[in-house]
Protein backbone atom coordinates (compact mmCIF):
# COMPACT_ATOMS: atom_id res chain seq x y z
CA UNK A 1 0.00 0.00 0.00
CA UNK A 2 1.37 3.26 -1.06
CA UNK A 3 2.70 5.66 1.86
CA UNK A 4 2.28 9.37 1.86
CA UNK A 5 3.20 12.11 4.12
CA UNK A 6 2.90 15.82 3.86
CA UNK A 7 5.53 18.35 5.07
CA UNK A 8 6.55 21.72 5.02
CA UNK A 9 7.06 23.25 1.10
CA UNK A 10 9.47 25.55 2.41
CA UNK A 11 10.89 24.44 6.48
CA UNK A 12 11.31 27.50 8.93
CA UNK A 13 14.64 25.46 9.59
CA UNK A 14 16.00 25.73 6.21
CA UNK A 15 15.63 21.60 6.18
CA UNK A 16 18.15 21.02 8.99
CA UNK A 17 16.11 17.94 10.57
CA UNK A 18 13.83 20.19 12.93
CA UNK A 19 10.66 19.99 11.52
CA UNK A 20 8.29 16.72 12.27
CA UNK A 21 7.66 14.89 9.37
CA UNK A 22 11.91 13.42 9.87
CA UNK A 23 10.70 11.51 12.73
CA UNK A 24 7.93 9.83 10.24
CA UNK A 25 10.67 9.98 7.47
CA UNK A 26 13.25 8.30 10.11
CA UNK A 27 10.73 5.72 11.18
CA UNK A 28 10.25 4.55 8.03
CA UNK A 29 13.92 4.09 6.22
CA UNK A 30 14.45 2.24 9.73
CA UNK A 31 11.64 -0.44 8.51
CA UNK A 32 12.43 0.02 4.77
CA UNK A 33 9.23 1.43 4.05
CA UNK A 34 9.18 3.83 0.59
CA UNK A 35 7.10 6.60 1.37
CA UNK A 36 5.64 9.24 -0.86
CA UNK A 37 5.86 13.22 0.15
CA UNK A 38 3.10 15.97 -0.50
CA UNK A 39 4.25 19.16 0.21
CA UNK A 40 2.30 21.88 2.08
CA UNK A 41 2.24 25.51 2.42
CA UNK A 42 1.80 27.37 5.47
CA UNK A 43 -1.67 28.39 3.64
CA UNK A 44 -2.55 25.06 2.15
CA UNK A 45 -2.11 23.59 5.84
CA UNK A 46 -4.58 25.97 7.08
CA UNK A 47 -7.40 24.81 4.03
CA UNK A 48 -10.49 22.50 4.70
CA UNK A 49 -8.48 19.50 1.86
CA UNK A 50 -5.53 19.63 5.16
CA UNK A 51 -7.64 20.18 7.69
CA UNK A 52 -9.26 17.27 6.96
CA UNK A 53 -6.53 15.03 7.48
CA UNK A 54 -4.89 16.95 10.54
CA UNK A 55 -7.30 19.15 12.86
CA UNK A 56 -4.32 21.41 13.95
CA UNK A 57 -3.66 22.02 10.29
CA UNK A 58 0.12 21.17 10.70
CA UNK A 59 2.59 18.92 9.58
CA UNK A 60 3.37 15.85 9.24
CA UNK A 61 0.31 13.26 8.06
CA UNK A 62 0.33 10.11 7.10
CA UNK A 63 -1.97 8.14 4.55
CA UNK A 64 -1.89 4.47 3.41
CA UNK A 65 -4.81 3.55 1.91
CA UNK A 66 -7.64 4.42 4.07
CA UNK A 67 -5.79 5.01 7.20
CA UNK A 68 -5.08 9.01 7.35
CA UNK A 69 -3.37 9.41 10.69
CA UNK A 70 -1.86 12.74 12.79
CA UNK A 71 0.40 13.19 15.62
CA UNK A 72 4.32 11.71 15.12
CA UNK A 73 3.40 9.88 17.87
CA UNK A 74 0.59 7.98 16.71
CA UNK A 75 2.52 7.63 13.16
CA UNK A 76 5.61 5.88 14.13
CA UNK A 77 3.74 4.18 16.68
CA UNK A 78 1.39 2.33 13.77
CA UNK A 79 4.89 2.27 11.55
CA UNK A 80 6.59 0.18 14.41
CA UNK A 81 3.94 -1.70 15.47
CA UNK A 82 3.24 -2.76 11.39
CA UNK A 83 7.01 -3.59 10.57
CA UNK A 84 9.90 -5.27 12.36
CA UNK A 85 12.67 -2.95 13.26
CA UNK A 86 11.31 -0.60 15.97
CA UNK A 87 10.06 -2.13 18.53
CA UNK A 88 11.29 -5.56 20.62
CA UNK A 89 9.17 -8.27 20.10
CA UNK A 90 9.35 -9.69 23.66
CA UNK A 91 6.03 -7.75 25.39
CA UNK A 92 7.63 -6.13 28.41
CA UNK A 93 10.39 -4.86 26.20
CA UNK A 94 8.33 -3.45 23.68
CA UNK A 95 5.55 -1.61 26.45
CA UNK A 96 9.06 -0.05 27.43
CA UNK A 97 9.91 1.19 24.49
CA UNK A 98 6.55 2.24 23.47
CA UNK A 99 6.88 4.61 27.10
CA UNK A 100 9.98 5.74 26.18
CA UNK A 101 8.19 7.20 23.21
CA UNK A 102 5.46 8.86 25.22
CA UNK A 103 8.29 10.21 27.85
CA UNK A 104 9.85 11.79 25.11
CA UNK A 105 6.46 13.16 23.10
CA UNK A 106 5.07 14.08 26.86
CA UNK A 107 7.57 14.78 29.44
CA UNK A 108 11.00 15.97 27.30
CA UNK A 109 9.51 17.74 24.56
CA UNK A 110 7.23 19.89 26.09
CA UNK A 111 9.72 22.35 27.89
CA UNK A 112 11.93 22.12 25.02
CA UNK A 113 9.60 23.30 22.84
CA UNK A 114 7.88 26.20 25.33
CA UNK A 115 11.43 26.99 25.43
CA UNK A 116 11.93 27.69 21.94
CA UNK A 117 8.68 29.55 21.90
CA UNK A 118 9.98 32.06 24.38
CA UNK A 119 13.01 33.05 22.44
CA UNK A 120 10.94 33.22 19.11
CA UNK A 121 8.21 34.69 19.89
CA UNK A 122 8.50 36.93 23.17
CA UNK A 123 11.95 38.13 22.78
CA UNK A 124 10.24 42.11 22.34
CA UNK A 125 8.42 41.25 25.67
CA UNK A 126 9.30 43.29 28.97
CA UNK A 127 9.35 39.53 30.49
CA UNK A 128 11.65 37.82 28.52
CA UNK A 129 14.94 38.32 30.47
CA UNK A 130 12.85 36.69 33.63
CA UNK A 131 11.22 34.15 31.52
CA UNK A 132 13.79 32.55 29.26
CA UNK A 133 16.41 31.52 32.62
CA UNK A 134 13.28 29.81 33.75
CA UNK A 135 11.73 27.76 31.11
CA UNK A 136 15.45 26.94 30.15
CA UNK A 137 16.21 25.44 33.67
CA UNK A 138 13.06 23.58 32.71
CA UNK A 139 14.96 22.07 30.19
CA UNK A 140 17.98 21.34 32.39
CA UNK A 141 15.76 19.74 34.97
CA UNK A 142 14.38 17.04 32.40
CA UNK A 143 18.27 17.15 31.01
CA UNK A 144 19.67 16.44 34.03
CA UNK A 145 17.32 13.10 34.56
CA UNK A 146 17.47 11.92 31.65
CA UNK A 147 21.31 12.09 31.35
CA UNK A 148 21.00 10.15 34.58
CA UNK A 149 19.09 7.40 33.07
CA UNK A 150 21.33 6.97 29.91
CA UNK A 151 24.25 7.00 32.04
CA UNK A 152 26.89 5.34 29.84
CA UNK A 153 24.16 3.37 27.59
CA UNK A 154 24.08 3.63 23.81
CA UNK A 155 19.91 3.73 23.73
CA UNK A 156 17.47 4.35 26.69
CA UNK A 157 16.51 0.58 27.23
CA UNK A 158 18.27 -2.27 25.59
CA UNK A 159 18.72 -1.80 21.62
CA UNK A 160 18.05 1.35 19.50
CA UNK A 161 14.14 1.14 19.12
CA UNK A 162 11.24 3.64 18.46
CA UNK A 163 11.77 5.10 21.97
CA UNK A 164 15.01 6.16 21.14
CA UNK A 165 14.05 7.60 17.42
CA UNK A 166 11.67 9.91 19.00
CA UNK A 167 13.79 10.78 22.27
CA UNK A 168 16.78 11.76 19.53
CA UNK A 169 14.31 14.01 17.28
CA UNK A 170 13.03 16.11 20.47
CA UNK A 171 16.89 16.40 21.80
CA UNK A 172 17.62 17.26 18.48
CA UNK A 173 15.19 20.75 18.95
CA UNK A 174 17.75 21.78 21.84
CA UNK A 175 21.01 21.68 20.12
CA UNK A 176 20.94 25.17 18.77
CA UNK A 177 20.27 26.35 22.51
CA UNK A 178 23.45 24.80 23.00
CA UNK A 179 22.29 23.10 26.28
CA UNK A 180 22.71 19.46 24.73
CA UNK A 181 26.89 20.51 25.15
CA UNK A 182 26.42 20.48 28.79
CA UNK A 183 25.36 17.03 28.74
CA UNK A 184 28.12 14.79 27.41
CA UNK A 185 26.56 12.05 27.22
CA UNK A 186 23.18 12.94 25.80
CA UNK A 187 25.11 14.82 22.85
CA UNK A 188 26.70 11.49 22.03
CA UNK A 189 23.76 9.62 22.39
CA UNK A 190 22.22 12.05 19.75
CA UNK A 191 24.87 11.42 17.42
CA UNK A 192 24.79 7.80 17.54
CA UNK A 193 21.12 8.29 16.36
CA UNK A 194 22.38 10.67 14.03
CA UNK A 195 24.79 8.47 12.21
CA UNK A 196 22.57 5.91 11.62
CA UNK A 197 21.99 5.13 7.59
CA UNK A 198 18.67 5.82 8.19
CA UNK A 199 18.42 9.24 9.76
CA UNK A 200 21.01 9.92 7.25
CA UNK A 201 18.43 9.10 4.91
CA UNK A 202 15.46 11.08 6.51
CA UNK A 203 17.86 14.19 6.89
CA UNK A 204 18.89 14.57 3.13
CA UNK A 205 15.28 13.66 1.49
CA UNK A 206 14.56 16.50 3.81
CA UNK A 207 17.54 19.19 3.18
CA UNK A 208 16.72 17.90 -0.40
CA UNK A 209 13.09 19.76 -0.42
CA UNK A 210 14.74 22.92 1.12
CA UNK A 211 17.84 22.92 -1.85
CA UNK A 212 15.65 21.61 -4.72
CA UNK A 213 18.91 19.37 -5.39
CA UNK A 214 18.34 15.56 -5.04
CA UNK A 215 19.45 13.98 -1.85
CA UNK A 216 23.13 13.45 -2.07
N1 LIG B 1 2.28 17.21 18.30
C1 LIG B 1 2.37 17.31 16.86
C2 LIG B 1 3.06 18.62 16.55
C3 LIG B 1 3.02 18.94 15.06
C4 LIG B 1 3.67 20.27 14.77
O1 LIG B 1 3.86 21.11 15.68
N2 LIG B 1 4.01 20.47 13.50
C5 LIG B 1 4.64 21.73 13.12
C6 LIG B 1 5.83 21.43 12.21
S1 LIG B 1 7.13 20.61 13.05
C7 LIG B 1 3.66 22.56 12.31
O2 LIG B 1 2.95 22.04 11.49
N3 LIG B 1 3.68 23.87 12.56
C8 LIG B 1 2.89 24.82 11.81
C9 LIG B 1 1.65 25.21 12.55
O3 LIG B 1 1.41 24.75 13.68
O4 LIG B 1 0.91 26.02 11.99
C10 LIG B 1 3.14 16.11 16.31
O5 LIG B 1 4.01 15.56 17.01
O6 LIG B 1 2.85 15.70 15.17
Amino acid sequence: MTITITAFERSPDGGQGLARDTRVRWALEEVGQPYGVRLVSFRAMKEPAHMKLHPFGQIPTYEEGDLALFETGAIVLHIAGRHAGLLPVEADARARATAWMFAALNTVEPPIVERETVELLESDKPWYEERLPLVEQRVRDRLDQLSDRLGDADWLDGGFSAGDLMMVSVLLRSRASGILDDYPNLAAYVARGEARPAYGRAFDAQLAVFTGQPPG
